[in-house]
């Protein structure tokens, strides 16, 4: 099995592309398809350079090399983390048989679903990210939202990949209209609800990258468990981008809640918008959204899909091989808490199988919820009373059992007009939207930084702050 990465290739891969002519032909005609839709559908900003990590190789020490580049000169490539020969399906029907190499002919559609809605997000992030290089807050900003395009960039050319590879024609044509469906396009949206949503600012940006891209990790995290070894192998490589693209999010929040509290503590008052400053209301409101319309990319609390897909091992769950039960959940007994139209909750055990969805939900928001620990420690370090909380999981929900019911932050199921009248103040008001967009300007002057956001602490690579992350014209 290669391992070094053949950067020589006019698709730079460690799969041997140049062993297998026609496939390699077939990538290579999608490449200029590609090529239109990133220059229509892709950052609008022009640089001469931005200073961006390309993979070089998959192993663990080093894989990365740091250098500016003329942005659509990126080596857009086809990566797959190491084969491990010994590899067997860890969970359902096939539990311990060898894993797949080719797709068997009964899971076809399924993986084929599995495969496109997971390419369809990654294109549908950039087409939201479009204008946010126009407005950035310091070149640092810029260079890490160039980062995360790219690199999504590449994680569609990773299912692109399996598509051309193990889908025949019928993968070749998905893999044309994972170019042909447009974020917030009116008659060829993107399949999932959360990404034809606009991503307006930098603060939706940075709660994108929180919520939306953890979202990714943990759907990542399920498809690296999959029975079908080179969906495997690709989901681990992404995780590991992955983990920039989170990072961007975490400390762009960070940033944003040092800088309010800094100007809260200053000024002594809550009311920083006239300082130039986020307030707390908002950001959290913003959070509320973010988180919510996040929740809804888990699906449907019970869901026969996941348990089809779990059963024929096709997505396993967070961790799989780290749970101590019998990876196979015939037998065993979960509990969801449903709205009633009385207004109460009610308790109903069922088959965990069926709750899969809900299970990696659960795993997710436990995680979400440390960073709003680390925002509400960096208020009580500055003797702030406010606090973040996320809200219930039935807020807000578009999809599943809470979908047709209103449910306020705190849990409580309301009336119609009780959650009209309450909305305002748990979702971004179109005031609170101008206004967070009113404090967007662009700041490009090596090491400067605008008036709602705190600089990071430390550059990327090593660099300092004021490195000239971004050569502009
Ligand atoms: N919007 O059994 P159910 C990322 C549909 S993010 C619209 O509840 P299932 C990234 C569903 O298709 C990770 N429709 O759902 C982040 C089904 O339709 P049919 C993306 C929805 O299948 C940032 C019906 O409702 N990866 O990588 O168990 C930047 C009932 O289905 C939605 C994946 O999602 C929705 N939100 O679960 C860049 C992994 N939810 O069959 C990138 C692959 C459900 O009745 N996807 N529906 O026509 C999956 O595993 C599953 O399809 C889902 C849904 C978890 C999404
Ligand atoms: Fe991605
Ligand atoms: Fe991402």
């Amino acid at each position: 099995m290669p391992e070094k990465i053949d950067y020589d290739a006019k698709i730079p891969n460690n799969v041997d592309l140049a062993s297998d002519r026609r496939l390699q032909r077939a990538l290579e005609g999608w490449q200029p398809k590609f090529m239109n839709w990133w220059g229509e559908m892709g950052p609008t900003l022009q640089t001469q350079g931005v200073y961006l990590r390309t993979a070089v190789s998959v192993g663990r020490e080093g894989w990365a090399h740091f250098d500016h580049v003329n942005v659509p000169d990126y080596r857009w490539g086809i990566f797959l983390a190491e084969r491990d020969p010994d590899r067997r399906i860890a969970f359902g029907e096939h539990k311990g048989e060898p894993v797949w190499q080719q797709v068997p002919g009964e899971y076809r559609a399924e993986l084929q679903r599995l495969i496109v809605i997971q390419g369809d997000t990654e294109p549908a992030s950039v087409e939201q990210q479009k204008l946010l290089g126009l407005t950035a807050p310091s070149l640092y900003d810029l260079r890490n939202l160039f980062q995360v395009n790219v690199e999504e960039g590449r994680h569609l050319w990773a299912m692109v990949y399996l598509l051309h590879a193990y889908f025949g024609r019928e993968g070749r044509d998905e893999a044309e209209s994972l170019l042909l469906r447009n974020s917030g396009s009116p008659d060829a949206p993107r399949i999932l609800g959360a990404f034809n949503e606009e991503t307006a600012d930098w603060l939706a940006f940075y709660m994108f990258t929180y919520f939306t891209d953890r979202d990714g990790k943990y759907q990542l995290g399920t498809l690296k468990e999959s029975s079908f070894d080179p969906l495997s192998r690709t989901c681990e490589f992404m995780l590991k981008e992955e983990a920039h693209h989170m990072f961007v999010g975490t400390t762009g929040v960070d940033r944003v809640v040092q800088r309010s509290a800094d100007l809260i503590v200053e000024h002594d008052t809550d009311d920083i918008a006239p300082h130039g400053g986020i307030p707390l209301e908002i950001i959290q409101k913003y959070m509320n959204f973010h988180y919510t319309v996040s929740l809804d990319l888990f699906g449907s609390e019970t869901s026969t899909n996941a348990a089809n897909y779990y059963t024929s091992g096709l997505k396993g769950r967070w961790m799989e091989t780290r749970r101590k039960d019998d990876h196979q959940l015939t037998d065993s007994a979960a509990v969801l808490e449903r709205p009633r139209a009385d207004g109460t909750w009610e308790t109903e055990e069922l088959q965990a199988i069926l709750l899969l969805n809900l299970d990696l939900r659960g795993e997710y928001i436990a995680d979400c919820q440390t960073g709003v620990n680390r925002w509400n420690k960096i208020l009580s370090d500055h003797g702030i009373d406010f606090r973040f909380a996320l809200p219930h999981p039935g807020f807000n929900r578009d999809v599943g059992i809470n979908s047709g019911h209103h449910v306020t932050p705190d849990g409580t199921i309301v009336d119609e007009p009780t959650w009209q009248a309450g909305k305002r103040k748990w979702l971004p008001t179109t005031e609170d939207l101008t206004f967070v967009r009113s404090l967007m300007h662009p700041v490009y002057e090596r090491g400067k930084i605008a008036s709602w956001v705190a600089p990071p602490r430390q550059g990327i690579n090593g660099k300092p702050f004021d490195y000239e992350y971004v050569y502009l014209t």
